[in-house]
């Protein structure tokens, strides 16, 4: 209907055009015929006259010869010469032949012959009127009247105006029908270029390539889509029922199954060899426990360090094996590296330089050239892993961590189309703390590499942005969060991550909270009236381990009524412990514990249970339904996970958690008890009050703590990411095709 309008409000025009041309036409064709027709009749009338000039100059000489009369009556059988008259030079009709009109006299003639248009209605029909002079030897004799038809003149005029009609008409309709042909075809070009730009395919019909007149609506289209963008991501807000199915049907629908990859450092499953037989360890890792649940809803491809010693036995001849054991969800792929490797790498450059850098811990970081060499070198190892794993030219390749900053890059320059999402788990700390880094813009530029860069809180994409600011020839958007550098761009954007919010099938598979407080009371040697809190951590300087002690020395100090009532867990599981400084703080951490215990410890009685070693996730989970209160004190920490596995454990709402406000998690979970952990007093004091807190708060705060890590759980997390993912991949579809229609306006 659209296209009928449209084409009506160019034909209607053009029909009239023609009409009018044809009125104009039509005269003027007449004219131009009858000055075309006159000059032959002219030309004709010379002719007669010339030949009949010798016969008339004798004749005249015998004015009773009878011949030219005869010759006359002759001359006038053409049927194109009505009549002929000669008049004498005084203007008298000498002779005539039959048909010339008794009242024309030779004046007369001689008139009308004067004229543009020499033409003389008689009784036969219009005639054309010529004199021509008769010249003899000694000069003019007389003049010829000459009449010659002039009706086939007309029958012929009317013959041109009727084929010129016909002609025009015929050029109409011709012209209308290639018009609507055209049309149809440049609106259905139009209409379906449009929705492929809308879908953001690549490969739009051929007619769209040929059409550089969609580029400035392609371009007003980029521009409207951004803010659709930003729009439908400020609209999202608080979501619910993000799970496994939602997650896995996003990937159908708006990634079109496209190929998974997830690169990192730590992998999800460890098999060790322990005496004969095989076992397969749970790294502890804020990482895996996080984006592994994620890759069991999606399949597709985890690349990750071998670090197990017997990881080497059970992969297939391409490194991989499927993974949960047993369960065979998704592949894992193990790259192996060499001694000096992990230690240069891993060790050096990742955690004796990022950690603290990214970290205010007031740890220093150690740069060493060798260390960034490893770096650089393990990344690229990755990146050929993740290009061997491919299976298309644009795969969505999942970056993890501080491990591969270089690694955006190198992959983007061999896929580049991939679409890179990288997430840093870690703070990002002020451009003036990163900028002490010697390979900065190194690490800046291989981060940019990133098609969509994630941090658990805005303030860590603030912290970015302005460091690229600060480093960088970089153009930075703040208004729509991107960084672009070297025609590229990346998205940097807030995804806090969380935990798998445990099934009605897992809950109902736990062993009831009075249970599990019997069983870790009993292992502990605690009465059954004791109060328990607990902190559980990988043993880092960053967890605020040593503050917590602190805290809890200094509650037993003003509440001495806690002696003997009251005991502190803290299981520590080990690691990075070849390092120094995790060394010295391990140390320290020991030696504090055991100056506590000393100090308030009786014969029945150990104030503080330091666990330095590893636990399994179940026993993890006993612990946090045992307990009465959970302490988080990091002293900076990307998000932490702790605190959301402890308020998932309790599907009893009871229970405190005192949280460190320089946690990412402190962001959401604002019920908890929020402490900065520096300050020992109020950290005594948070304690003093959560063994104290009655039930009804108590369940009030768990109650609503608990709807947070459910709803914003990190198949959202992962759900968020790979949404903007897909909307990242069709607009980049978009400006690949905007590009190709029309560079200039880019
Ligand atoms: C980084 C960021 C961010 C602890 N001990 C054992 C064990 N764990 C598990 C816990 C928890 C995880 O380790 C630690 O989580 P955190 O969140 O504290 O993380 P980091 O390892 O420092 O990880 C952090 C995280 O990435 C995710 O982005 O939250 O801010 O630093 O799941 O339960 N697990 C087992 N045995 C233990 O002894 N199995």
């Amino acid at each position: 209907m659209n296209t009928l309008r449209l084409q009506l409000r160019f034909l209607v025009p053009l029909i009239l055009t023609l009409v009018a041309a044809a009125y104009l036409a039509v005269p003027v064709m007449d004219r131009l015929t009858l000055r075309w027709f006159a000059r032959d009749l002219s030309l004709r009338g010379s002719l007669v006259t010339k030949t009949l000039s010798d016969s008339i100059a004798e004749d005249l000489q015998d004015s009773r010869s009878v011949r030219l009369q005869s010759l006359f009556n002759r001359v006038v059988q053409d049927e194109r010469l009505v009549a002929i008259g000669l008049c004498s030079l005084a203007g008298q009709l000498l002779r005539h032949s039959p048909g010339y009109p008794a009242t024309l006299t030779c004046q007369q003639a001689s008139d009308v012959a004067q004229q543009d248009n020499p033409q003389l209605r008689i009784e036969g029909g219009p005639v054309h009127v010529g004199t021509y002079p008769i010249i003899g030897d000694s000069g003019p004799l007389a003049n010829l009247v000459l009449l010659q038809d002039l009706s086939f003149v007309e029958r012929r005029s009317q013959d041109t105006q009727k084929y010129l009609i016909i002609l025009i008409a015929g050029l109409g309709v011709i012209i209308a029908l290639i018009t609507v042909i055209v049309a149809q075809l440049s609106w259905r070009g139009w209409v379906s270029g449009a929705r492929a730009l809308l879908r953001g395919e690549g490969l739009i019909s051929p007619m769209m390539s040929s059409s550089p007149e969609l580029a400035p609506f392609a371009a007003e289209l980029r521009v409207r889509l951004r803010d659709l963008e930003d729009e439908y991501r400020r609209s999202l807000g608080p979501e619910v029922n993000w799970d496994p199915e939602r997650l896995r049907s996003l990937l159908r629908t708006q990634l079109r199954g496209d190929q998974l990859i997830v690169v990192s450092n730590r992998e999800p499953y460890i098999h060790e060899q322990v005496g004969d037989s095989i076992v397969v360890k749970r790294p502890a890792s804020g990482l895996v426990t996080a984006v592994e649940p994620v890759m069991r809803a999606c399949s597709g491809t985890w690349i990750a360090h071998g670090s197990g010693n017997a990881d080497a036995l059970v992969v297939d001849a391409h490194d991989r094996v499927m993974v949960p054991p047993g369960r065979d969800e998704y592949t894992l792929r193990r790259l192996w590296l060499s001694a000096e490797e992990e230690q240069g790498y891993y060790y050096g450059f990742a955690n004796e330089g990022l950690w603290p850098l990214c970290h205010v811990a007031h740890v220093r970081p150690v740069f060493r050239e060798s260390d960034w060499q490893h770096y650089r070198q393990v990344n690229q190892r990755f990146a050929d892993a993740v290009v061997a794993e491919s299976r298309s030219e644009d795969p969505i390749v999942l970056v993890q961590d501080y491990h591969f900053a270089l690694l955006p890059a190198m992959i983007r320059k061999r896929l580049p189309r991939a679409t890179i999402l990288t997430f840093w788990h870690i703070p990002w700390p002020n451009p003036e703390s990163f900028g002490i880094c010697p390979w900065r813009q190194e690490i800046l530029e291989g981060m940019l590499g990133t098609t969509i860069l994630g941090f658990h809180t805005r303030f860590h994409c603030k912290n970015f942005m302005e460091t690229v600011d600060r480093y960088l020839e970089a153009r930075i958007e703040h208004e729509h969060s991107t960084i672009s550098f070297h025609d590229k761009n990346t998205f940097v954007e807030s995804y806090p991550i969380s935990i798998e919010w445990p099934t009605a099938q897992t809950v109902a598979g736990w062993p009831a909270v009075e249970q599990c407080r019997r069983t870790v009371f009993e292992r502990l040697g605690l009465p059954a009236d004791h109060r328990l809190a607990i902190g559980v951590d990988r043993f880092d300087y960053t967890k605020g381990i040593l503050e917590r002690l602190h805290a809890v020395e200094r509650l037993l100090e003003k509440h001495p009524e806690w002696i003997e009532h009251f005991s502190f867990v803290q299981v520590a599981a080990p690691s990075r412990g070849s390092l120094e400084e995790y060394r010295l703080f391990q140390d320290r951490i020991h030696a504090v514990t055991a100056r506590i215990n000393q100090r308030f410890a009786t014969p029945n009685y150990t104030p503080v249970h330091l666990l330095a070693e590893h636990h399994e996730h179940q026993a993890l989970n006993e612990l946090y339904r045992a307990a009465d209160v959970c302490v988080v004190t990091s002293l900076h920490d990307g998000m932490n996970l702790v605190c959301k596995e402890f308020v998932a454990a309790r599907d009893d709402e009871r229970g405190v958690l005192i949280l460190s406000r320089f946690a990412g998690a402190a962001r959401e979970m604002s019920q908890a008890l929020i402490v900065n952990p520096y300050h020992v007093e109020e950290t005594a004091d948070a304690l003093q009050r959560a063994l104290t807190m009655p039930e009804a708060e108590q369940r009030e705060r768990m109650a609503s703590l608990r709807m947070t890590v459910r709803e914003f759980n990190v198949y959202r997390w992962a759900g968020r990411m790979l949404t903007d993912a897909g909307h990242w991949r069709l607009r980049e579809r978009i400006e690949a095709r905007v590009q190709r229609l029309q560079p200039e306006l880019l």
